[in-house]
């Protein structure tokens, strides 16, 4: 059970308070807050993201609060680019203001002077077509200063993509994007899960990314930048994280209807409970232990959900869905859509569109009993 060893409110839904998460109603509260968002408009969409990246309680999702060494160069060299262009445009600001005065005292002076000589010959003195400061303040400012900048945002730049490039690594995991959820396999291993990346911490991780229908993108703010999965082609990206903890990670390319409900959940362990994890991976024994499971089992192979979700060591081998080997220990159901409790899990297979409306999960016709049963199994593997 390693995954009870987070800090207590490690985990929480992708929106709102946890409280009002958990409730089973919550999936339809998201949609009655959706509609409302679109309907206050743009202003409101503005305000929400400034919310997002500023305040998040926690900061699981944040390139201004870097946990890795990658993160920490991207937001190092943002911060000094948000520096110097919010210094240039203070000076060109000011600069402006100061011709703009200077242009309407000229102008006020030469109209004074008209009325005065009260004569067609004498003509306002013309406003000096080059700076009071001379040629060379244009030279300096205009050229030799932007280049100089140019130039040292272009070595940092270069720096930073050096620094970027993926390390050493010893261990390699592959992340195939779906619309609307993410599998993640360790070839190493064997273990395949979904949802979940589950990385040792301190050290950088090797990733291999593609898709298995359209183009998505994978961006852990917290760890590094983006990068695109594509259909035809493995991208190589990787991740580190200095510490323990759990990252929110998020499809980045426009997928679809469910794409801003794909999250990835990305939790770094001490070394050693990674190791840990990954030995109880392989050895999961699928084997339900009481009457109520083992119903619930039956009703999985007979309404067909193994025709979508593998579980390891079984009958079950489809991968239209996402791998349930280890569903028990998942932090969210539904790419993160709510928190994983028994009550979330009822709600999500009683009917799955309701919670994510247009993902790719059929609904299934099912008696109460058949539903406590197939909860009970389901939460039973971990
Ligand atoms: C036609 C294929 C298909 C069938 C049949 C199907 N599912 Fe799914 N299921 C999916 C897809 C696709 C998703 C991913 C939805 C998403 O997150 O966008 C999913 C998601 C899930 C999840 C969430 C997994 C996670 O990691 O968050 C669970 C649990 C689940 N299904 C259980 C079931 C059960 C139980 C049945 C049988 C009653 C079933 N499914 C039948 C395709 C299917
Ligand atoms: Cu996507």
């Amino acid at each position: 059970m390693w995954h009870r060893r987070f800090p207590a409110g490690s985990e929480r839904s992708e929106r709102g308070s946890p409280a009002q998460s958990a409730t089973p109603t919550s999936g339809r509260r998201h949609g009655i807050a959706a509609r409302g968002l679109r309907a206050r408009g743009f202003s409101g969409l503005a305000g929400l993201a400034i919310l997002a990246a500023g305040c998040h309680a926690d900061n699981r999702q944040s390139m201004l609060h870097p946990g890795g060494s990658a993160a920490a160069e991207i937001a190092w060299l943002t911060w000094f680019l948000i520096a110097v262009c919010g210094g240039v445009f203070v000076a060109v600001m000011a600069l402006t203001a100061a011709a703009v005065w200077r242009r309407s005292e000229t102008a006020d002076a030469g109209e004074s002077a008209e009325s005065a000589a009260d004569s067609e010959s004498r003509k306002p003195p013309p406003a000096s077509p080059v700076s009071p400061l001379g040629a060379g303040f244009i030279i300096v400012a205009g050229a030799v200063i932007p280049a100089l900048i140019l130039t040292v945002i272009l070595v940092l730049s270069v720096k930073a993509q050096v620094a970027l490039a993926p390390p050493e690594s010893d261990i390699t995991i592959r992340v195939v994007g779906h619309q609307f959820w993410w599998e993640v396999e360790y070839p190493e291993t064997g273990i395949v899960t979904a949802n979940e990346l589950i990385i040792p911490a301190g050290e950088p991780v090797r990733l291999e990314l593609s898709a298995a229908d359209v183009i998505h993108s994978l961006w852990a703010p917290n760890l590094n930048g983006k990068t695109d999965l594509l259909p035809d082609k493995v991208n190589i990206a990787w991740l580190e994280s200095d510490s323990p903890g759990v990252y929110r990670a998020q499809c980045a390319e426009y997928c679809g209807v469910q794409h801003a409900l794909m999250a990835l959940r990305i939790v770094a362990l001490p070394r050693d409970e990674y190791d840990a994890w990954s030995e109880t991976s392989q050895a999961s024994d699928p084997e339900p232990a009481t009457e109520p499971q083992r119903r619930g089992r039956d009703v999985y192979f007979r309404t067909g959900c193994h025709n979508c979700h593998a579980i390891a060591h079984t009958a079950a081998t489809g991968r239209r869905g996402p791998d349930l080997t280890h569903f028990g220990s998942r932090l969210t159901i539904a790419a993160g859509v709510v928190p994983n409790t028994p009550e979330n899990l009822r709600e999500w297979i009683a009917n799955p569109q309701g919670m994510k409306p247009g993902n790719l999960m059929p609904h299934t016709e099912l008696t109460r009993d058949e539903l406590d049963a197939l909860v009970d199994y389901l939460m039973s593997l971990d």
